[in-house]
């Protein structure tokens, strides 16, 4: 199948990359600085969303190579991996990643999770982007961004006005020192994807970094309909 968006995947494995965006980190999926493009398999049973990936859908599914830097296109030091499935409700994104010493401090929805070790997920539209990260708690911080440049001449005004930009937003133009040739984006941290469904599972001890850890299992389910913003500028 292919998605009417771009998809990008990273694992932030350094807390002190603290990244906002795949700038820093391991990426796949269709990114434009290296990525490689992976095939979503339609499923053909419901995928139940707890973290085990036990489904034999996901074993039938491809699965990425190993993630790499997107920045200068190594590959990642630990194994990480992501695949992707669909049906008619949702698209399905899942992660094997492994980790010697697993760490995850922040339990609040929408904390600024990339401070953690965590699992990042963008889904790109023409004018606006979809953020959702996660860490080995299960947290979720997820945000929508809005590429300032629709609010411009010519283009559509205020194009959710139902979201207020003064309001639990974050404005930036790049990160890590990597300014966006577009621009600025605001970002709606409060704003949360209808029915988004997630789990995680752990092998290994967390925040007990007297032992090794095996690693991570992410499991996501993102209803189609809660993408329907993303869908804003495709007329044009
Ligand atoms: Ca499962
Ligand atoms: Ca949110
Ligand atoms: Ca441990």
């Amino acid at each position: 199948m292919r998605f009417p968006f771009v998809l990008v995947f990273a694992v932030c494995c350094l807390a002190a990359l603290a990244s906002l965006c795949p700038a820093a980190g391991l990426a796949a999926g269709a990114a434009k600085q290296g990525g490689g493009v992976i095939a979503a398999r339609r499923a053909t049973v419901p995928v139940v969303v707890d973290g085990r990936l036990d489904e034999a859908e996901w074993g039938l599914a491809v699965w990425s190579g190993q993630l790499v830097d997107i920045v200068d296109g190594t590959p990642g030091w630990l194994g990480s991996r992501c695949v992707l499935l669909w049906d008619d409700e949702a698209l399905y994104a899942s992660f094997r990643l492994e980790e010697l010493d697993l760490r995850a401090t922040l339990t609040e929805h929408d904390a600024p999770i990339y401070q953690d070790n965590d699992v990042e997920l963008f889904i790109a539209g023409p004018d606006a982007y979809y953020e959702l990260e996660l860490n080995a708690l299960g947290t979720v911080y997820d945000v929508l961004w809005l590429w300032e440049d629709v609010y411009g001449p010519g283009a559509v005004n205020a194009p959710w006005p139902d979201l207020d930009r003064a309001v639990n937003t974050m404005r930036i133009d790049g990160v890590a020192g990597h300014i966006h040739p577009r621009g600025w984006r605001t970002g709606f941290i409060a704003w949360n994807l209808p029915g988004l469904r997630t789990a995680v599972q752990t092998s290994g001890t967390l925040n007990e970094s007297s032992d090794e850890d095996q690693g991570w299992t992410v499991e996501i389910a993102i209803p189609w309909v809660g993408l329907e913003r993303l869908v804003l500028g495709m007329a044009r």
